[in-house]
């Protein structure tokens, strides 16, 4: 067959809602902002992927910048690597962070749904994997212990043998205080994971980390800032609990400065800030040399056909930002995900897109 040719780019802005807002101890995500891509191809396929912006400041530029960049993809091959390559070269002086890193990387799951489609298969089987089941945790922000009891055994309910929750409050003991309620809720049998979103310094997250560890923590994620390697390093080598970190690396060269610095135990990176998927099957590799546990980051879809073929896979983060806007929405199936296809699986629902669309 012939390699599949873009034909045309397009993007649609949408701030959808959450029913369970994510509250951090970097500031809180109260709504869904994300840019739905469509890349048309010649073939009569269109591959989809969206990127979340975080938040709804980001969408414009967004939008602005792919009309800028589109035509120097359009009329190229759906070929993921080649386009990662072009785009590389094109922006080496620029630098590929921030929203540009957000767009490629987010084009580049795009790519590979549409050539998952023109194969009529998941994406997971044109990585050389299959669509076994995947753990999931269930990801919350900052939590109140009384209030989200109910939401916290729902969770159990659905088989999530895992469970994370932001840190970094007001104070440590009111950290300590949640840390032990939810230990409590969840009893000893379920993992703990908690985040403190680059919040601490180094010496406050080893005093606040050494007050919790009694608690069975699975993970503790970002406890400083995520680019000072070097703070993740020293709180890495004073605690009992291993170290997450990984979402806000750009691109696989990142992956490597972390690993070089020592600054982690286990690895989380984003699909749409490391590279998309092409750049998830570089790090997947630095990852499996290094025996490092390797768990996704948002994206509960894309990643649910990457971890299955990841060496090191530990756990896909279930935190939904994209269920509102899709038309068949990824289930959790005894605290399982299981990837679907053909490509990655998801259809946009129309009508949820119109009510949702932001210009
Ligand atoms: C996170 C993800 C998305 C929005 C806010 C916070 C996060 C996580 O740090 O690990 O889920
Ligand atoms: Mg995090």
């Amino acid at each position: 067959m012939n390699s599949l040719m873009i034909t045309d780019i397009r993007a649609r802005a949408v701030v959808a809602p959450l029913s369970r807002p994510v509250r951090t101890a970097s500031g809180s995500v109260d709504v869904s902002p994300l840019i739905l891509l469509d890349v048309v191809t010649d073939q009569g396929i269109t591959g989809h992927a969206y990127l979340f912006g975080y938040t709804p400041v980001t969408l414009k530029p967004l939008m602005s910048l792919l009309e800028q960049i589109k035509p120097e993809l359009i009329g190229k091959s759906c070929v993921p690597l080649a386009r990662m390559q072009q785009m590389e070269k094109r922006f080496r002086l620029l630098g590929l962070q921030g929203l540009l890193g957000m767009l490629l990387s987010t084009l580049d799951m795009a790519y590979w749904d549409a050539l998952g489609k023109a194969a009529n298969q998941p994406v997971v089987h044109l990585l050389g994997g299959e669509a076994i089941p995947v753990a999931a945790y269930d990801s919350y922000g900052m939590v109140d212990p009384v209030k989200d009891a109910k939401a916290i055994e729902q969770t159990l309910k659905q088989g999530f043998k895992a469970i994370k929750i932001k840190l970094g409050d007001v104070d440590a003991q009111r950290d300590l205080h949640v840390v032990a309620e939810v230990r409590r809720i969840i009893g000893s049998d379920v993992a703990l994971m908690v985040d403190y979103n680059q919040s601490l310094s180094p010496k406050e997250a080893i005093r606040r980390i050494q007050m919790i560890e009694a608690y069975d923590i699975h993970w503790v994620e970002e406890p400083v800032v995520a680019e000072d390697l070097q703070g993740h390093a020293t709180v890495r080598q004073s605690v009992n609990v291993g170290i997450q970190t990984g979402e806000n690396w750009w691109f696989p060269r990142d992956a490597e400065r972390a690993l070089s610095a020592h600054a982690c135990d286990m690895m989380m990176p984003d699909l749409m800030k490391i590279g998309g998927i092409t750049g998830w099957l570089s790090v997947m590799g630095m990852a499996s040399a290094a025996s490092m546990p390797m768990s996704s980051h948002i994206f509960i879809e894309a990643s649910a056909h990457v971890l299955p073929v990841t060496p090191t896979c530990h756990w896909l983060e279930f935190m939904d930002f994209g269920s509102m806007i899709l038309a068949e929405p990824y289930v959790i199936d005894k605290g399982h995900v299981t990837a679907k296809g053909p490509g990655l699986g998801m259809a946009w629902n129309e009508s949820a897109v119109a009510r949702y669309a932001v210009n």
